[in-house]
């Protein structure tokens, strides 16, 4: 074949299966495969320098660093967005554009405010030409470099009726897996960390050198359309026009939807608050565009921004607050985490009052002060963090923190093992916080499910020496529970009762409740199925343990060492002495469906818990592990599912979605 053929066609297929995985996010060749034929086609492209294309699928690794940036001039004014900050607001913006156009309903579409940067970016004749940001709406900066770095951006477009200039506002974001990504790397490695993806995403375009741009989880969505050159005309509706970018292989919002009226857009509002904190990517709000394209030019705008859209903000998901002091909690395996007292304050929907500083190296990076005025974030249902210290608001009394010499709880050593940011106690269960931690997880409804166990009886058999070792529950009697404070004959009885009841368990449930570092509810239950009886898993070599799935050599090495300790040992033989039993684990009927197979589940499912989806499979034969591997055969991803969908995406592994999943199971079930 003519190389100049071979490269069109290895082009083409490229571009195909880009498309089936930023828009069908239905990849049908696994990655070693994309990969082959992407190195191929560089391969020629460096023997033939003729064939060189800057729309080549080759070109996303950035090139040589810029000066400075260009300047560019938006062929049509860059608008801003109106705010409404309540219902109010909206319904006068709906009233006003009725009153204007003389109408008594109104068609709006709804789409996420996307927390990002606003860019434009123009394809001739098909291919991406420039990409510039929004600037003050007159002239941004050139961008182009950085812009083609995106995978998501198509530098060919789909299809073949585009018009030969077409220019699509749209933002530029960083999805909050890749964030949290980016700077779990930066944390460990001592850098500067962004303080939200927003940053983030701007940061990584401000670059002049696109290679690092490259580097940066960047995604874009388009939100409407600039200046076009074209023989055909685009259908009327905005929504019509944003699917038909689709068409094009631009991505746009799976998420927008037409509604009528303002009873239409205070729903949506309502639906997509809900839905906020499980989406993949920060949003602030929701857009709401009169979605008839002339009845937009009818009621053109005022002082740069239109009157036919509007935008409703979300509760802010950063706010300042002082803090007030900083304590030092030990937890279950040892470990010392800083957590800041904060003075109250409402963010991301709830009022919070504790951040974590994650470790001694963290206070160090933030060059944290107590009475500090600090940024706090909380988005998505991760823990809120301090991001950022205010540092012209530190008042002059603020005090420096130390971090403690020795353990917090009981004054013993504390050590960190080198490569890693975090001090442990090492006194182990001689250690109260420790032991109570312990206990506090050996009780809990996943582990031994001992009900009515809580937190302040916890802390009394703690305290007052009466459990030692998690064996010494199995030896609380009717009496001790009584002389402890709140506890009547009653629920000292009912107590009893729970702790009996959770000594018939299961292997998996007991592996778990045995606390082994690193070792969660899905490994337990790997470890449970692969091993069949504890005194497998307890005699099991690393090598042996290397083959489960979920197990890595961190894990092994955690499991190897639990069950190499003596006390360990002899607070297991308690146990089962004192009755703690399990039945021998079940071996899945033979022929089942999914026998064989590692699934993995993932993301916010509508119609079942995860733990239902989890149960289901586990029914059907299937291992369920709690991270995705090579050794992963499908994962089931509901919304917002983050880093195991990429993950899964690079390895190249099955993804099903909760609706497809629901008609298969119907299939196997019935199988
Ligand atoms: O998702 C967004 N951030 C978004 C921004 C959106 N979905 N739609 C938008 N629509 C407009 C108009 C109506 C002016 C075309 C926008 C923006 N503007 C915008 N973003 C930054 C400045 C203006």
């Amino acid at each position: 074949m003519e190389v100049i053929e071979e490269v069109r066609q290895l082009r083409a297929q490229l571009l195909r299966w880009n498309k089936e995985y930023y828009q069908n996010d239905e990849p049908s060749v696994p990655d070693s495969e994309y990969d082959r034929t992407l190195n191929r086609l560089r391969a020629l492209e460096e023997q033939y320098p003729d064939v060189f294309d800057p729309s080549s699928p080759t070109q996303r690794v950035g090139a040589a660093p810029l000066s400075t940036f260009g300047s560019v001039e938006h062929r049509l004014p860059m608008l801003s967005l109106d705010n409404a900050f309540n219902e109010d607001d909206l319904h006068h913006f709906h009233r006003r554009v009725c009153d204007r156009l003389k109408r008594q309903t109104m068609a709006y579409c709804c789409e996420p405010k996307l927390d990002g940067i606003a860019v434009s970016i123009v394809w001739e004749q098909g291919r991406l030409q420039q990409a510039a940001t929004r600037g003050d709406g007159r002239s941004g900066e050139d961008i182009t470099q950085n812009v083609r770095t995106i995978d998501s951006v198509p530098l060919v477009l789909s299809g073949a009726d585009y018009p030969d200039i077409l220019e699509v506002r749209g933002e530029i974001f960083m999805p909050r897996a890749g964030f949290e990504t980016l700077n779990a790397r930066a944390r460990s490695s001592g850098e500067k960390t962004f303080v939200n993806p927003r940053n983030a995403a701007a940061g990584s375009l401000r670059q002049l050198d696109s290679r690092i741009t490259a580097r940066r989880p960047l995604d874009f969505c388009a939100y409407g359309l600039g200046h076009r050159e074209s023989k055909s005309t685009l259908p009327d509706e905005h929504s019509a026009v944003m699917m038909q970018l689709g068409r094009w292989g631009i991505p746009i919002s799976t998420l927008s939807e037409v509604v009528l009226d303002a009873a239409g857009c205070e729903d949506y509002f309502a639906r997509l608050s809900t839905k906020r904190d499980g989406l993949p990517f920060d949003i602030d709000g929701i857009v709401f565009k009169v979605d008839s394209r002339t009845d937009q030019t009818q009621l053109g705008f005022v002082s740069r921004a239109p009157r036919w859209a509007i935008a409703r903000k979300f509760p802010a998901q950063e706010e300042t607050t002082t803090v007030r002091s900083v304590e030092f909690q030990v937890g279950r395996t040892g470990a010392i985490t800083p957590v800041a007292r904060l003075d109250p304050v409402f963010v991301g929907g709830v009022t919070v009052s504790n951040a974590t500083l994650h470790n001694a190296d963290e206070i160090d990076r933030l060059r944290l002060k107590v009475g500090d005025t600090v940024i706090v974030r909380r988005a998505g249902d991760v823990i809120p963090q301090i991001v950022a210290v205010v540092a012209d608001k530190r008042p002059a009394d603020a005090q420096a923190i130390a971090f403690p010499s020795c353990c917090p709880a009981c004054g013993s050593a504390v050590e960190r093992d080198p490569g890693e940011a975090v001090w442990r106690c090492l006194a182990g269960l001689v250690c109260p916080a420790q032991r109570m931690a312990s206990l506090r997880h050996f009780v809990s409804r996943k582990a031994m499910d001992v009900e009515g166990l809580g937190e302040k009886v916890i802390e009394q058999l703690v305290e007052r020496d009466l459990v030692k070792d998690v064996a010494d529950i199995y030896h609380l009697d009717a009496s001790t529970l009584e002389s402890l404070e709140r506890m009547g004959p009653k629920s000292a009885a009912n107590l009893l009762q729970a702790i009996d009841s959770s000594k018939s368990s299961t292997l998996a449930r007991f592996i778990y409740a045995l606390g082994i570092r690193e070792v969660g509810e899905a490994t337990a239950r790997q470890l449970a199925a692969h091993f069949n009886t504890l005194d497998a898993l307890a005699c099991a070599t690393e090598d042996r343990l290397l083959a489960v799935n979920d197990v890595g050599a961190v894990v092994a090495d955690h499991i190897r060492y639990f069950f190499d300790q003596a006390a360990n040992q002899r607070t297991i033989q308690r146990l089962i002495d004192l009755g703690v039993r399990w039945p021998a684990p079940q071996k899945v009927a033979e022929g089942a469906v999914l026998a064989g197979q590692t699934w993995v589940v993932t993301g916010k499912l509508d119609g079942m818990t995860r733990d239902e989806a989890e149960s289901a499979l586990r029914a059907l034969g299937a291992n369920v592990a709690s991270s995705v591997s090579s050794k992963t055969t499908c994962l089931l991803a509901g919304a917002g599912a983050g880093s195991k969908r990429t993950k899964a995406e690079s390895l190249g592994i099955a993804i099903i979605d909760e609706a497809r999943f629901d008609k298969q199971r119907k299939t196997w079930e019935t199988a």
